[in-house]
């Protein structure tokens, strides 16, 4: 199937410039296209997923993507879709992050397969050493400022304030496009809905500075939706904040978990947009929701494909074990690793590292109320201690209950989990 098709059917194209000659482009040619990641934090997050499998997507249909890390960029300040200035950030945190983000990037879209592989550029080997001079009478020439002030992201922000730095950001992605297209014969830039006025500005410089050439330019553009959830509320936020690809920031339990959680109306759609399962397997799993919904199948696929691709196979058994761990309530299999993964949102009560008696140690963490209750609670067997029941009125928490000498692990009753921590 024509890949502009398998786009369609997904629901992957917000907008494109010239469609049929998009198509007539990707039908006749191997497109050499690009999508840019500014280095504003020190990870992805699933929000950049869909452009980053859009990527993929092309390259499996033959097509040559390359992927650009905004070092330059990254250091002036996006203002598209943002509703006021960003705050700069030092060059050597902007370095940093950009090379966090590229390790990100070439885990995902590996940089170095044989075949037809993913290309690694980083603007900022260009933008910095421009000077001024240059910048100003080769490029500024060709944008007027009332194309420029018709910009979405400098018409949105012309009330709240906009600088001098972030009006000028859409000159320098448009240098991007250029300087790929006339280095690496690249035809197509994409991005979320939020790039579209960057995207067709650059193909505006394209068009100024190489308008004088006999033959006609083909270039173009193609965005993809923002993610909506059927609740109404932001994709890819939990209480903890953002979904992180980076495994230390949100852990692979979390990660599986978060998509575990999809809503039964959003299932089939996030499957489509992040998941390269082929229509059949796609049509079966719609079946399931519609029909046996309890079961979740749609969900679980989702999860472990989304935990398989960008964390491991590893991960992916792992992050079931504790799953299925915390739902049995047999914590006494999961290692020190896997019980902070699956325990990072319980209630922890930091203590020193010294005996206490367990009925001591109810009463401080507040997992039992008075002295009378914490013996109550255990005699009663309603007190786990990593896992096993404890019904020593006596007993001493030390060493052996640390474990990894870092936690103990308390559950009250069914499913209450508390984390002890040791100073
Ligand atoms: C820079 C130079 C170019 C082309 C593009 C850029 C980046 C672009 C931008 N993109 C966003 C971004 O987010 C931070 C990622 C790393 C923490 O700002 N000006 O860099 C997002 N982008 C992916 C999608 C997006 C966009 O990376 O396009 O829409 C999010 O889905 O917001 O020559």
């Amino acid at each position: 199937m024509d890949i502009l098709q398998d786009l369609e059917n997904r629901g992957l194209i917000q907008q494109t410039t010239d469609r049929e000659g998009l198509e007539q482009h990707l039908a006749n040619h191997q497109v050499t296209l690009y999508c840019g990641f500014d280095p504003t934090a020190d990870s992805l997050h699933i929000g950049h997923l869909v452009p980053l499998t859009m990527l993929k997507r092309f390259q499996q249909a033959g097509h040559r993507p390359i992927a650009l890390v905004g070092g330059g960029t990254g250091m002036i300040g996006d203002p598209s879709g943002r509703s006021s200035e960003r705050s700069l950030n030092e060059t050597s945190v902007v370095h940093g992050y950009a090379e966090s983000i590229r390790k990100q990037i070439d885990k995902l879209l590996p940089f170095d397969e044989d075949e037809n592989p993913v290309v690694s550029r980083n603007n900022h080997d260009w933008l910095a050493s421009m000077t001024i001079i240059d910048f100003l009478r080769d490029t500024g020439k060709h944008f007027g400022i009332n194309y420029m002030l018709a910009k979405e992201s400098v018409s949105a922000r012309i009330e709240q304030g906009i600088t001098y730095t972030e009006f000028s950001y859409m000159i320098l992605q448009s240098l991007d496009y250029l300087k790929l297209y006339e280095e690496e014969g690249c035809t197509l830039q994409i991005g979320g809905s939020d790039q579209w006025g960057n995207i067709t500005a650059g193909m505006e410089l394209i068009r100024r500075s190489r308008g004088d050439e006999s033959e006609e330019i083909k270039v173009f553009g193609l965005t993809v939706p923002l993610i909506t959830k059927a609740d109404g509320t932001k994709f890819g936020k939990t209480a903890g904040g953002a979904v992180w690809l980076d495994p230390k920031k949100t852990t692979p339990y979390e990660f599986y978990q978060f998509w575990i959680n999809t809503d039964d109306r959003d299932v089939m759609k996030f499957i489509r947009y992040f998941t390269f399962l082929s229509d059949e397997e796609m049509e079966a799993l719609e079946v399931e929701v519609a029909e046996r919904p309890e079961q979740r199948k749609a969900q679980k696929r989702l999860a472990e494909e989304m935990v398989r691709t960008v964390h491991s196979e590893a991960a992916l058994q792992q992050a079931q074990k504790i799953t299925q761990a915390l739902f049995s309530g047999d914590i006494a299999a999961l290692s020190a690793t896997e019980i902070e993964q699956g325990f990072k949102d319980v209630p922890t009560f930091t203590l020193a590292k010294e005996d206490i008696s367990l009925v001591d140690l109810l009463v401080s963490a507040k997992i039992s109320s008075s002295k009378r209750q914490a013996r109550e609670d255990i005699q009663n067997g309603a007190i786990y201690v990593n896992g096993n029941r404890n019904q020593e009125l006596a007993h001493v928490i030390g060493a052996e209950d640390r474990m990894d000498d870092r936690f103990t692990i308390i559950r009250r009753g069914k499913k209450k989990y508390f984390m002890i921590k040791y100073e």
